[in-house]
């Protein structure tokens, strides 16, 4: 009965008790009651299945679809049985010949159970193997009718959607915040059939042409001696190639700025990268490039804050997502097109559209919105869903088609291809995440892991014994039409274009268009990974590029490096900047923002509790953080964090109710004491010193009342400084610190010098 959806469900993550019990998501539903510590007795049936475990539909041969429960198939019934539903008395002991003798080879259970467990891992993606989903819905807006007729952009057309984002170098198990390009590849279940987006966070890519793929990844990817670093650029295979590669020069500094290093997945923009082609209803194209805009802004960590984000909780990415999704803080993000003229050239103001290093700023051709994205469902099974879901450049609707652009044409054979190896076959198109929502009667048979039972004899074109069916359908009814998109008199050759050559003036672009504070950012970051770079002449060649960017960037990471900066070697273009790059300046919605609020039980805790309520009222996520576990105070206030457990990293701003004390609980004394150069200056303890330290050198905003302000001075906080707000009371330095949080980070706090 909550109207406030964090309200109603900040419980999940909090770890409250709810009122209403939630469940899904789904407001009012009782949720399962908290699992007793006793062993439970009685069998009960399994939970009914959520609405993403239904299996994949079966679809009748005059085109009637009817689900089949896979859940049921997969899990019913209150008794543990084998796979062939045999009732089991037994699954923890092998059979033995007596207690302590060998085990038997008669045992079918055991072997069955472990034959299962040993092939339980498939093998991961060869690149984005880590990520996170989740489902949602997609709003069209109808604005991009004009330009294209696909069936889900018409007006007001709700559409379900599948994304994954995702990291693109690391393996399954690797850390979330390591510096890298994100994936963002969303599947729109249309009533035309699946269409895939299969984008990035940076709206461009390393190389020009498909056949450079394994080349990049295999320089990105650990050393294949001793397979270090894990999930990192900072090596010397990849400053290697992208020194040798220049068309890399863009993406890599994108890399390197703080696009690199998301602060959310729910706080990054999409892209679709290549130019894709749009058909309207009249048969007329129209040139396009995909944008996600999120709704929160575009957000980063900060380095130090990434890397120990990577070792104190290496999914951070994907728990925000969950929490989120959750809590009822459902991101969203609005899809726009740049549009451009199909002319015989595919070129736009002198921009190559076909060469994939090239954005077009948004201030030449700006990003027009065309619908809505709300993720509001997460994942109930991950394999079935985030692992097993399959996207393919080539899954589009009639009315969206692809361009020449070479990097595009070389996906889309990879797409369906490395599926083969994944997911064992051909057929993971049945499989519950990758089915479409509309009948299927494709002709297609057999192969490993067919579950449709197909019937007929004819499955082939044209028949006379099942009654000629299939029909092949006319554009008129909603079939996919190519283009005839006329082509220029050409030779067959290995070769590219003469305009892909300019590979300096759009990266320049991009520098010029970083405010101050992200400029250092970039320097800190290339200074970083050429300095992990063991051979000199890699780090050589890499500020000859630099140089060729732009001479402060290049002096200012040779300074660090401890090199000489060379002279460009091409002309510095004088290029416009495109404000819209710029990730500083503007003022985003607070939704959804994690809050620390640091109290011992001596604190004011009704300041605690007001400013708790305060803050689910505004929408994000308050955690108390105390000495222990237990309750706080003669009102029973829970804490979701102890100082053991928090780390400054997870919040996105903190406030102290008081000056928590050493010796609050025994670890605080014991860590005073075995730690005593720790920072602390006072009587505070040494976790929250380092927590608002930490909070403070990270750009955060602090807010402190109630004896708080000496907890700063212990943490060598001025309380003074930008964003530090010293309050009366918990309610007014709340909302003193809640106006700081719209432009992300403090900026004021960091030093620039370019
Ligand atoms: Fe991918 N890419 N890619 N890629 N890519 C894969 O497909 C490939 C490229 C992207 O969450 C693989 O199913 C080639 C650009 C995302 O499941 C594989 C080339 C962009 C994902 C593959 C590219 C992407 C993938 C590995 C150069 C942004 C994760 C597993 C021509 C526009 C999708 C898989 C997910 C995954 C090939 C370049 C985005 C091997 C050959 C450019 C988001 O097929």
């Amino acid at each position: 009965t909550e109207s406030n959806p964090l309200k109603r469900a900040a419980h999940k993550i909090t770890g409250e008790p709810a009122a209403t019990g939630p469940q899904d998501g789904v407001p009012g539903k009782p949720g399962p009651e908290s699992p007793s510590v006793a062993e439970p007795t009685e069998p009960r049936e399994p939970l009914p299945p959520k609405a993403d475990q239904r299996g994949p539909a079966t679809v009748s041969p005059t085109g009637q679809v009817t689900g089949v429960d896979q859940a049921k198939v997969a899990q019913g019934g209150a008794y543990l049985t084998t796979a062939q539903g045999v009732r089991l008395h037994d699954t923890d002991h092998s059979l033995k010949a007596g207690p302590r003798g060998p085990v038997l080879l008669q045992d079918h259970h055991l072997r069955e159970k472990i034959m299962q467990f040993d092939h339980e891992r498939i093998p991961e993606r060869v690149v984005h193997a880590r990520g996170a989903g989740a489902h949602g819905v997609f709003q069209s807006y109808g604005t991009a009718s004009t330009v294209t007729k696909a069936a889900f952009l018409a007006e007001d057309v709700e559409t379900e959607v599948f994304v994954r984002f995702s990291t693109v170098l690391g393996s399954r198990g690797s850390s979330d915040t390591v510096r890298d390009t994100r994936g963002f590849a969303t599947k729109f279940y249309t009533t035309e059939g699946v269409f895939d987006l299969v984008g990035n966070n940076i709206p461009v890519f390393f190389i020009q042409d498909a056949i450079k793929f394994p080349d990049v990844i295999h320089a990105g990817k650990p050393h294949p001696d001793r397979e270090i670093p894990q999930a990192q650029s900072a090596h010397d295979t990849f400053w290697d190639f992208v020194s040798l590669h220049t068309e890399a020069t863009h993406h890599t500094l994108w890399n390197m700025s703080d696009r690199g290093i998301p602060r959310s997945y729910r706080m990054m923009e999409g892209f679709g990268v290549h130019t894709f082609r749009l058909v309207n209803a009249a048969g007329e194209t129209t040139l396009v490039k995909f944008h996600w805009k999120p709704k929160l802004g575009v957000h980063s960590l900060v380095w130090e804050e990434a890397q120990i984000i990577n070792g104190v909780d290496p999914d951070f990415h994907r728990r925000d997502l969950f929490d989120a999704i959750e809590s009822g803080a459902y991101p969203q993000w609005e899809l726009g097109i740049q549009t451009f003229p199909d002319t015989p050239d595919q070129m736009f103001e002198g921009i190559d559209l076909l060469d994939p290093t090239n954005i077009v700023p948004e201030e030449l051709a700006p990003v027009q919105p065309i619908g809505l994205l709300t993720l509001n469902r997460n994942t109930s099974n991950f394999f079935a869903e985030t692992e097993q879901v399959a996207f393919h450049v080539g899954h589009l609707v009639p009315g969206i088609d692809v361009t020449d652009d070479p990097l595009l044409q070389g996906r889309l054979f990879s797409y369906l291809d490395t599926q083969l190896t994944r997911l064992g076959g051909p057929n993971f198109n049945q499989l519950p995440i990758n089915r479409t929502h509309v009948p299927v009667n494709d002709m297609q048979r057999d192969g490993y892991h067919q579950t449709a039972v197909h019937r007929g004899v004819a499955p082939y074109k044209p028949n006379s014994l099942d009654g000629g069916c299939p029909f092949a359908a006319g554009a008129d009814a909603g079939a996919f039409v190519d283009v005839p998109v006329q082509l220029p008199e050409s030779v067959k050759v290995r070769a590219q274009s003469e305009t892909f050559d300019d590979h300096f003036s759009q990266p320049r672009r991009f520098w010029l268009s970083m405010s101050p504070i992200e400029r250092e950012h970039i320097i800190a970051a290339y200074t970083f990974e050429l300095g992990k770079c063991y051979e000199q002449a890699i780090k050589e060649r890499n500020l000859q590029i630099l140089a060729n960017i732009d001479p402060v960037l290049c002096s200012k990471v040779a300074e660090g490096l401890g090199l000489p900066a060379p002279e460009p070697t091409v002309p510095l273009v004088d290029v416009q900047p495109s404000p819209a790059l710029s990730q500083v300046g503007e003022v985003w919605p607070a939704d959804g923002r994690m809050i620390g609020i640091v109290a011992a039980p001596d604190a004011d805790l009704e300041g605690v509790a007001a400013v708790r309520e305060a803050v689910l009222g505004a929408g994000m996520v308050p955690l108390v953080i105390a000495p222990t576990g237990g309750p706080l105070g003669s009102g029973g206030l829970k804490p979701q964090r102890t100082f053991t457990t928090a780390r400054s990293t997870e919040f996105d701003a903190v406030l102290v109710a008081g000056a928590p004390a050493v010796g609050n609980d025994a670890y605080g004394a014991r860590d005073a004491k075995a730690n005593p150069t720790a920072g602390q200056s006072g009587p505070v303890d040494p976790r929250v010193v380092l927590l608002l330290a930490e909070a403070f050198r990270h750009g955060k905003a602090i807010g402190v009342w109630g004896g708080g302000d000496a907890a700063l001075s212990a943490a060598g906080v001025p309380a003074d400084a930008p964003g530090v707000v010293v309050g009366t009371s918990g309610p007014s330095t709340l909302e003193k610190l809640s106006r700081l949080m719209g432009s992300h980070r403090v900026w004021e706090r960091f030093p620039t010098t370019v």
